[in-house]
């Protein structure tokens, strides 16, 4: 099973993150590369949204954690058998595939059970051990078309009545079978016309005529008066005989209370379950079959591989990016705290986004850049660099910007201000702490964890209400404020004076309560 890849930006994905993440698959997916996949985490942003319907493409979907869950290892092109198929069907498969179990669907491929090799092995010694040992004694009615099917049949005569649920072989004197006859019982015989005749007679349901011997018309009539169905097979008695007990069907035979997940499922909270149980079915929301989880793909479970866009730190990673394999890093953030066993792609340039990095990636690989990935990437670099005003802002972000924007069609100035009167327009509608949380990174100095969120706004009241609220704190009356004019990086202009605020801090006489 190929494994999937994932291209992920930082918790709470903002602009440039989600446009990275969209670029860097496209650009994987043009170089060859399948199974790739851009993803985000959190809220899909109002501009976020807005830059992609521009440009008619779906935003990425949601990825909450790198955890391994069923559907990254369960196998999905499952052999399953349906309710109504042979017991001889089912162990065909088992044996064809090596399987210990197979799943049974219905016709709206709904899971209804599960087939294991020791049910099967379990009703086998059960028949030889029946007291019924002179006849073979069936355990469920006989399915005509299961029946004609195992026999690899010719039917020579539809019957009128349904089957029942014995088999005899009609070995015996014509009295003895009159005797050991029952209503509804098909009947195998070889050519003898005589048991033919006592069995139709006597009330058999069907005839089953072995190693190809011919039937005469006289047989056929007496059939036909008698409303009994005859078949012709070509095995012999014998082989007959254990065929028609593997006619039962699939339903009748498997085990009903099996224990089912889900794709999504994490892996480590199935576990227990599935070493207990050999093998789980994987099934969506309406119960339909869209996998089978073994211990086997237990065993051979490997991490989600991920590269990481717009971040590098652990703190701002998704969650289970320590059970991830990572493939590589692209940012334009400071390097921080992530560390691997091996060689990995690592591009991390001073600019003014992410975005800006990617968008070299196409330049450098010659690949061209397709319009709408361009518009995409513009949105990422004009709203990382506030319309390439902040001071993290480059001369090669601009230079980009301007080559991505006559790609997509798009004027920068015009562009940017258009996503900015997105960005903020619903801060007013929005909780405080969700307002706080947006663009929240976690910073640690000295085992103290400080975090700063940004928001960008025109309205600073706004922002000085919903913090006020969240901390609980009448932030105007306390001064607790500070206004810093043209503060747009929070890398560069307020996280270097954390390690000063920790120092005053701990300089501060520790008051509790
Ligand atoms: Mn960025």
């Amino acid at each position: 099973m190929t494994r999937p890849i994932y291209i992920i930006g930082h918790k709470h994905s903002d602009m440039d993150s989600v446009a990275s993440a969209y670029a860097y698959a496209r650009l994987l997916q043009l170089q060859g590369g399948k199974h790739v996949t851009p993803a985000r985490s959190g809220e899909l942003r109002p501009e976020v949204d807005f830059v992609f319907k521009r440009f008619h493409i779906e935003p990425p979907q949601v990825l909450s954690d790198l955890y391994l869950q069923v559907r990254d290892v369960m196998e999905s092109n499952v052999v399953a058998i349906h309710t109504s198929q042979s017991l001889l069907e089912a162990t065909q498969l088992l044996q064809k595939h090596s399987y210990r179990s197979l799943p049974v669907i219905d016709a709206h491929k709904q899971v209804q059970g599960v087939i294991t090799q020791e049910d099967v092995a379990k009703q086998f010694s059960l028949q030889l051990t029946s007291e019924f040992d002179s006849f073979v004694d069936h355990f469920a009615p006989l399915q005509r078309e299961n029946v004609v099917r195992v026999l690899k049949g010719l039917v020579l005569l539809e019957g009128q009545r349904e089957l029942g649920q014995r088999i005899l072989v009609a070995a015996m004197e014509s009295q003895t079978l009159r005797t050991a006859l029952e209503p509804g019982d098909l009947v195998v015989t070889g050519d003898l016309q005589s048991a033919q005749a006592t069995a139709l007679e006597h009330g058999a349901t069907a005839l089953v005529v072995t190693d190809g011997a011919a039937v005469t018309e006289r047989i056929l009539a007496l059939a036909r008066e008698h409303g009994a169905m005859v078949i012709s097979t070509t095995y012999r008695t014998f082989t007959a005989v254990r065929l028609l007990s593997m006619s039962v069907s699939a339903q009748a035979m498997m085990k009903r209370q099996v224990p089912i997940c889900h794709p999504e499922d994490y892996l480590d909270d199935i576990r227990p379950e599935l070493l207990q149980h050999n093998a789980l079915p994987v099934v969506d929301s309406k119960r339909r079959l869209v996998g089978y989880l073994s211990r086997t793909d237990l065993l051979n479970a490997r991490p989600k591989q991920v590269y990481l866009v717009d971040h590098n730190e652990r703190s701002q990673a998704v969650d289970g990016i320590e059970e991830a394999e990572l493939l590589g890093i692209i940012d334009h953030h400071r390097v921080a705290d992530i560390s691997t066993s091996r060689p990995i792609l690592f591009r991390v340039e001073p600019v003014g986004s992410t975005s800006t990095i990617i968008a070299t990636f196409y330049q450098e690989e010659n690949i061209p850049l397709p319009p709408e990935v361009a518009g995409i990437l513009l949105g990422g670099v004009l709203s990382d660099t506030l319309v390439l005003r902040s001071p993290t802002c480059t001369p090669r972000d601009k230079r980009i910007a301007t080559e991505l924007a006559a790609l997509a069609g798009e004027d920068v100035e015009q562009f940017g201000q258009e996503i900015f009167a997105v960005a903020t327009s619903i801060l007013s509608t929005q909780p405080a702490e969700q307002l706080l949380t947006a663009d929240f990174k976690e910073f640690v100095i000295e085992a103290s964890r400080y975090a700063i969120g940004t928001v960008e706004t025109v309205n600073t009241a706004t922002l000085e209400r919903a913090v006020a609220q969240v901390l609980g704190v009448p932030l105007e009356t306390n001064g607790h404020t500070a206004v810093v004019d043209g503060l747009v990086s929070r890398k560069k202009q307020l996280v270097p004076f954390l390690p000063r605020i920790h120092e005053a801090m701990e300089a501060l006489p520790h008051r509790r309560g």
